[in-house]
This record gives C-alpha cells, sequence and structure tokens, in this order.
C-alpha cells in the first residue's frame, strides 16, 4: 500500500500540474531517477502507461493530441531515455503537434560527471523541441510546466521538453509549489476587417473557387464552421493531415477528396484551373507541391495562426495572419455568387467517379489471384467497421492505398503520422488512441514492413486489453520502396520479406490472432472488434504500386 502521508515531493507536483493540464497518462519507460513521479501517480488521476520502448510511447503520446485534442505526455528516464524520445519529438515537430516530454537526469550533485546513463539531453532535444527547459529547483516545476504548456500551443504547436535531474524530482516542496493560475488556451486570433472584406470581394467574385482545409481548422476545433462555410456557399472542399473529417467525407456533396496532388488527380487538375485557393490553417507544403502547379492567374487567399508560414513556398495573394476560426466566423453572410456551377458539382463527382475507376481495376486485376488486391481488403475492412471506429494508416505503399480511400467522418477519428512519413508510428498511434478512448476500436492499416518496428506494444494494448485492430496486409516485400526501386534500377536489393507467421506472433504478445482470405475479411473484423482486445488480422495481397507512389517516383 503506498504511503499516503509521505511529505509531497517534485514529482507530485508534476504529475499534479498534467493531470490539471488534461494529461490522463503518462507514456514511460520506468527509472529509477523518476520514481518521484511514479510514486505521485497513486495519488492522483495520472496512470502510467508502460509501454516497451520510449520512441513508441512518445508516439503514443502524439496520438492523444490527433484522437483528442489535449496534448500528450511523456515521462522517460535519463540519458538513452530521453534520446529514445528524440526521433518521434522530431516526427511530431513536423507535424505541428503539441506534446510535453518530461525527462529525467542525473542528481545536481553527480551532474557532468559522467554519472550512469547520464547524457547531455538538452542539447539532444532542443533541435527536436519547440523548447526546452531544466529545473533545478522543485517549487519551480508548476511554474515551468505552465510555461512548458504555452510554448508547446503558441502559433504552430509542437513538442516541448522539460528535464529534472532526479534530486530535484524527489526534493520536498513548499506551498510555493501549489500549481499555478491554470492555463487557459489564448483566445483565437481574429482576422483585420480589411482583409475580411477583400476576402468576401474574392469570394463574391470568383467563378471558380476552391478550398483546402488544413491543419489550423483542428486546432480551433473549426468543423463546424467549416462545415456551415462549405454547405453555404457550396466552394469544392478537401481536407488535408489534420483537418481529414472536418467534413463528413461520406456524406459531404462538396468535398473533392483528400487535398494531396499525388493521389488526387482531380485536386491536382483543379489547382491548375481554379481562379480562386482558399488555403485555410495550412501552407504550400511538399504533399500540395510547394503551390508548384497553382494556374497563372490563380488568385491564393491564405489563412494562418503562424506567420512564419504565410507566403512559405508559395503564392500568397492575400496573406491573412488569423485563426481559421474567427476568420470563417466573420465570413457568415458571405456566398460565391459568381462560382461555376458546373464546377460546384464536377470535382466531386470526378473524385467519385475515379473512386469507382480504381474499384473496377482492382477487381481486374485480381481475376484468378487467390492474393487480393490492396483496395479490396482496405474496401472490405471499412464496410464492416463499426460507425464509430478511428482508423489508422502508416507510410507503406498498401497505406498509400488506404489513404485516399478512407472516408472520414469526423474530426479526430483517422490518425496518420504528419510530413514526417515516419514508418513505426502507426502501431503507437493505434494502441495510444485506444487507450485513451477505449470506447472505440482503432483500426491499423500496416504493411508487413512497418509492422516490425514497433510490435511489441500489441502487448502494451493487451494489458490494457485495449481495442487495437492491426490489419496486415502482406505483400512479402518494403513495396513503396521495391516496386520503384525495380522501375529505376532493373533490380530489387535486399527488399524481401519472407512470409512469417503473424498470427502465433500476436497470440504470443496477449492479443488475437487470425490469417483469412479476402471473402472472411468482414467477419473476422466484427469478430476481433466484438472480443473487445487487441488483435491481428493478417491478409496476404498482391504488390500493386499505387498511384500516390506511382506519382511520387
Ligand atoms: C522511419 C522510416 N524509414 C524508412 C522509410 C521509407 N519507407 C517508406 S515505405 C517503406 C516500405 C514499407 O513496407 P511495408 O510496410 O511492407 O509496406 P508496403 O510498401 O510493402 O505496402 C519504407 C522502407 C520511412 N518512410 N520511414
Ligand atoms: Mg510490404
Amino acid at each position: 500500500m503506498a504511503d499516503t502521508n509521505r511529505p509531497l515531493e517534485g514529482g507530485d507536483a508534476l504529475v499534479e500540474t498534467l493531470a490539471r493540464l488534461g494529461v490522463k497518462s503518462l507514456f514511460s519507460i520506468s527509472g529509477g531517477p523518476i520514481n518521484s513521479a511514479y510514486f505521485a501517480t497513486t495519488r492522483n488521476d495520472v496512470r502510467i502507461v508502460h509501454v516497451r520502448h520510449e520512441a513508441a510511447g512518445t508516439f503514443m503520446a502524439e496520438s492523444v493530441y490527433r484522437a483528442t485534442g489535449t496534448p500528450g505526455a511523456v515521462l522517460a528516464t535519463l540519458g538513452p531515455g530521453v534520446a529514445n524520445t528524440a526521433s518521434a519529438a522530431a516526427c511530431a515537430m513536423l507535424a505541428g503537434v503539441p506534446m510535453i516530454i518530461v525527462g529525467g537526469q542525473a542528481s545536481t550533485a553527480a551532474l557532468n560527471r559522467g554519472a550512469g546513463m547520464e547524457m547531455d539531453t538538452m542539447s539532444i532535444m532542443a533541435p527536436v523541441t519547440k523548447w526546452s527547459a531544466q529545473v533545478l529547483h522543485a517549487d519551480r516545476i508548476p511554474e515551468i510546466i505552465d510555461e512548458a504548456y504555452r510554448r508547446m500551443m503558441a502559433g504552430t504547436p509542437g513538442p516541448v521538453y522539460v528535464e529534472i535531474p532526479t534530486d530535484v524530482l524527489s526534493a520536498e516542496i513548499t506551498d510555493a509549489a501549489s500549481p499555478r493560475s491554470p492555463y487557459i488556451h489564448a483566445s483565437m486570433a481574429a482576422p483585420d476587417a480589411r482583409s475580411v472584406e477583400q476576402t468576401r470581394e474574392f469570394i463574391e467574385r470568383a467563378q471558380r473557387p476552391l478550398l483546402i482545409a488544413g491543419d489550423g481548422v483542428y486546432h480551433n476545433r473549426a468543423e463546424g464552421l467549416l462545415q456551415e462555410f462549405v454547405s453555404r456557399t457550396g466552394i469544392p472542399s478537401g481536407t488535408l493531415r489534420l483537418a481529414r473529417g472536418a467534413l463528413d467525407e461520406t456524406s459531404s456533396e462538396n468535398w473533392y477528396g483528400p487535398a494531396y496532388i499525388p493521389c488526387n488527380p482531380v485536386f491536382a487538375g483543379a489547382l491548375e484551373e481554379a481562379d480562386l485557393v482558399l488555403l485555410l490553417g495550412h501552407h504550400w507544403e511538399f504533399d500540395l507541391e510547394f503551390g508548384d502547379s497553382l494556374g497563372k492567374d490563380t488568385q491564393v487567399i491564405q489563412v494562418h495562426r503562424d506567420a512564419a508560414f504565410l507566403g512559405r513556398n508559395g503564392r500568397a495573394d492575400l496573406q491573412i495572419h488569423a485563426d481559421v476560426g474567427p476568420f470563417l466566423d466573420a465570413l457568415q453572410d458571405c456566398g460565391a455568387d459568381a462560382m461555376d456551377r458546373d464546377w460546384q458539382e464536377r470535382l466531386p463527382r470526378d473524385w467519385r467517379a475515379e473512386q469507382e475507376r480504381l474499384t473496377a481495376l482492382a477487381n481486374r486485376l485480381s481475376e484468378g489471384d487467390p492474393r487480393p488486391h490492396p483496395l479490396q481488403v482496405i474496401d472490405a475492412i471499412v464496410e464492416a467497421a463499426p460507425e464509430d471506429a478511428r482508423f489508422i494508416t502508416s507510410h507503406g505503399n498498401v497505406d498509400f492505398w488506404a489513404d485516399p480511400r478512407i472516408e472520414v467522418r469526423r474530426p479526430a477519428s483517422y490518425l496518420r503520422s504528419g510530413q514526417s512519413g515516419a514508418l513505426g508510428a502507426e502501431l503507437p498511434f493505434a494502441v495510444g488512441s485506444a487507450l485513451e478512448q477505449p470506447d472505440a476500436p482503432s483500426i491499423l492499416f500496416v504493411g508487413d514492413g512497418a509492422i516490425g518496428y514497433h510490435l511489441a506494444e500489441l502487448e502494451t494494448a493487451a494489458r490494457f486489453n485495449s481495442p487495437v485492430i492491426v490489419v496486415v496486409l502482406d505483400d512479402n516485400s518494403w513495396g513503396a520502396i521495391a516496386m520503384p526501386q525495380r522501375m529505376g534500377y532493373d533490380v530489387e536489393v535486399a527488399l524481401e520479406l519472407p512470409p512469417r507467421d503473424w498470427v502465433s506472433m500476436a497470440k504470443g504478445l496477449g492479443a488475437a490472432g487470425y490469417s483469412v482470405a479476402l471473402h472472411d475479411v468482414g467477419r473476422t473484423l466484427k469478430e476481433a472488434v466484438g472480443q473487445g482486445g487487441p488483435a491481428i488480422i493478417h491478409v496476404a495481397v498482391r504488390s500493386e504500386l499505387s498511384p500516390y507512389m506511382a506519382h511520387i517516383s
């Protein structure tokens, strides 16, 4: 039994402050120097999720923001524990996803003497986080955690790092360490009146307007305003990154598909033809090909909460430094009166037609082959999945089939590593999101290559009986690299993967395991979801180059 009368320590100040900021889980691997924080969770509502690798724990923390909108938290022990979080932190930086990483350190008495496991982790974490600080007095822990939260949420969100030497973490605290003023989300930045007026004029005149909804829509929870704006004006609209699901992609009449050029030829063509592009809460990133394919006369209105991204890479004729929510709010009575009706109807229609074309192609290619086309498996899973399921994809070739195929119903229900394109994020995303929101299953599509990164986290899911369904689309290859390599070099070097027994691996880790043919995929998914805990569903598939990979290869 934990001694509740034990005096309060730095660990209590840390855990209490994090709890106040909405943290429910600390993704962590234990270590002596962070024992004080572990003990603190026995007298607080925060739980330790003891993972199998700190990188996976950091991806899980990223998934918490993606699935709930509240930043997640990592607690790592000193040296290699913290260093293991670094690559996942760098991925969250690229994706603009906030999280706090708390690291242990050698005691101040031993610091810089080469204490056991000691590393200069402040230097390791500085370039992969937005802000990092060391706490040298226990009473200052709440203050510095608060500061970390302000920094992580300001402008473009991102990870922050706070390091606490072990003697500081386990020191008794005084009253000064009680939590300070509660952290409150800063109010959103509204656009200036002149920009709103100009926007209105642009929209009212435009014949072929096009809307791209990006990350800022999610940061602002602006989906309601976006849906209202899009259905009122009828402007063809696409979603990307964190904004997937901001429009109900299964039913919106105005949705022209995911706004990624490599997988969406309808969007690619529309960018050239549009006379006005509304780029909301995003910038001209690489999957928008830096804005290079814009038509000569296309005008661009870009709205971003971070001025550093206004005009980055590509054209932005009207640059509006504002949050997306207040921007859309200011356009309540704006209509796209001059819009060409054919344009309005054509783009969503063409996207659906493109999907039907791919369905027919997949069916034709699989005739007489026992291995289905990846699309056939993806469709069977999506069709059998419960309405509230969350989907997760990785970055293999099979995932580039799944990513544009999944129609996301609501925000926070589709998770995919952002601009880093990191293999290895996907299984932790599925586990982290299912742990945080166990009422809905997390359904992951992953290849036989990427699954190897953090397979052990299936055991973490099993310990918590979390609803994580891992669909392994097995083409016996690092396919996304193999197929283009063969096209460019005539050979594949070291890219074959032998058939492995995924069912036994799942069972060995405490999960259920199934290996099935296409006709059993839907029934098996329902069974796996029904049993509640984690499962692998393994399906052998054909290697077929996805449109995305074909475009970039
Ligand atoms: C961390 C990381 N390392 C390497 C890559 C490069 N990469 C992209 S896709 C891929 C192959 C993935 O193979 P698999 O998971 O089996 O999916 P498939 O392409 O076969 O469908 C690799 C190695 C990456 N995206 N991220
Ligand atoms: Mg593969």
